[in-house]
């Protein structure tokens, strides 16, 4: 340990016991993580979650922050479900609403192909129309067209709607995609556990034990997964520690997860906006640094720059996150409701993000395999984070 890190173990600051239980490896409470939340000390919360991050990425790539070249494609924005903090489905005006044939999803990746993308991050709407032989067809169209592209599709929300649609368990849906090419599944779809807030915002799909059994099958199955948390919809911290500790204790038994996604809610064209409370930028920096800490068994945190803005993305790196998320082409999730960011970057540019943020830019495939690692050398930060760190001595 450096003489800085004993340092701020020894102390008596309020926070001196979580920070000796981080330095030490061993697991925080419910309890240590709602402290967390509490405490005003941004500063050693970012420090906390960056020394988790450096220990994490092992030796030689503590400053290693992952991308991807990729797009999102999403098929149709029909739902049978109507979230209400969704502005993505079933738009008002009826022109807005869409379902691409097959040829069209294979014509709009095939763009995406000629740019050099090497993963299609695929979910949509609930849509009878879109049933399992359609979303088969896709994918096996996909590996004859473009096997070198990797297909990451459907939440476990759509896995749950496709089982019922066709009467067939969760275990055999997965199967079926799986033998057409399906690749690994995104995380979206969790939102928050807690059934009270999804009552309230009219949740109906998927609670937190199905979409916990789906992705529990999709890691005995030999599929990796992630998980997203939404954030600014009402939810309390100790609702969000709780929702952590669900996929802490998933991940103990099936071990799939790659990387965790704090989300936050946009609110255009939604009527949510006067019962919620939206996220400050400290609260969704804590949300970073806390599931670092917490999560002490998820690979990786993704700092998800379409929803945190690029600055605030760059900063989550300092508080570990090690992920910024891919290229992504064009985004419709967020911006429907209202997200300002770009709808893509191109590579260049994410690496510079990157690298100007202090970090070293390293081009991943899905399952985190290294494409490149940049020849850029990262820039020098006047602030190192030991100044930071000292703080909490
Ligand atoms: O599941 C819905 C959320 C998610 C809104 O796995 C909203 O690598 C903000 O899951 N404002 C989709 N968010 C995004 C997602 C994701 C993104 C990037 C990477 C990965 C991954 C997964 O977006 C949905 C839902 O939770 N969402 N409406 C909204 N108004
Ligand atoms: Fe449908 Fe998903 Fe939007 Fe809910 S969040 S309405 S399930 S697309």
């Amino acid at each position: 340990m450096s003489a800085v890190i004993e340092k701020a173990v020894s102390s008596d600051h309020p926070l001196g016991d979580i920070a000796e239980k981080v330095y030490n490896g061993t697991r925080i409470s419910r309890e240590d993580a709602i402290r967390l939340y509490q405490s005003d000390d941004l500063p050693a919360i970012g420090a906390l979650g960056e020394f988790a991050r450096r220990r994490k990425a092992g030796p030689g790539k503590e400053k290693y922050v992952y991308y991807i070249h990729n797009m999102h494609l999403n098929p149709t924005n029909f739902c049978v479900e109507t979230c209400r903090f969704c502005s993505y489905a079933n738009p008002s005006e009826r022109s807005k609403a869409y379902t691409w044939t097959v040829d069209k999803v294979i014509e709009e990746a095939r763009k995406g192909s000629d740019l050099g993308i090497n993963e299609i991050h695929m979910v949509g709407g609930l849509n009878p129309a879109c049933n399992l032989a359609y979303y088969e067809e896709i994918l096996r169209t996909m590996r004859a067209k473009l096997p070198h592209i990797h297909m990451k599709a459907f939440t476990a929300v759509e896995i749950e709607y496709l089982a019922n649609l066709e009467g067939m368990t969760y275990e055999e849906v997965l199967k079926c995609l799986i033998e057409a090419g399906l690749g690994s599944m995104p995380g979206g779809g969790a939102e928050i556990f807690d059934e009270e807030v999804r009552e309230r915002m009219a949740v109906k799909k998927t609670p937190a034990p199905i979409y916990l059994e789906i992705h529990g099958i999709a890691h005995k199955l030999g599929l990796k997964t992630n998980a997203t948390m939404l954030t600014g919809i009402s939810e309390t911290r100790e609702n969000k520690v709780d929702h952590m500790l669900l996929l802490r204790e998933q991940q103990d038994k099936t071990g799939g997860f790659q990387c965790f996604i704090p989300l936050k809610c946009y609110y255009e064209g939604t009527n949510i906006q006067s019962e919620v409370v939206e996220p400050s930028a400290s609260e969704l920096l804590k949300d970073v640094a806390i599931s670092r800490i917490l999560m002490d068994n998820f690979p990786h945190i993704k700092a998800y720059w379409i929803q945190l803005g690029v600055e605030l993305a760059q900063l989550a790196l300092s508080f570990g996150a090690d992920d910024m998320d891919g290229t992504i082409g064009e985004e419709k999730i967020t911006h429907a409701a209202g997200a300002k960011s770009p709808l893509q970057l191109a590579k260049d540019k994410m690496e510079q993000l990157i690298t100007s943020a202090g970090y070293q830019a390293v081009e991943r495939d899905t399952i985190y395999n290294i494409r490149q690692v940049s020849a850029v050398t990262p820039v020098e930060l006047h602030e190192p984070i030991s100044t930071r760190l000292a703080s909490i001595s």
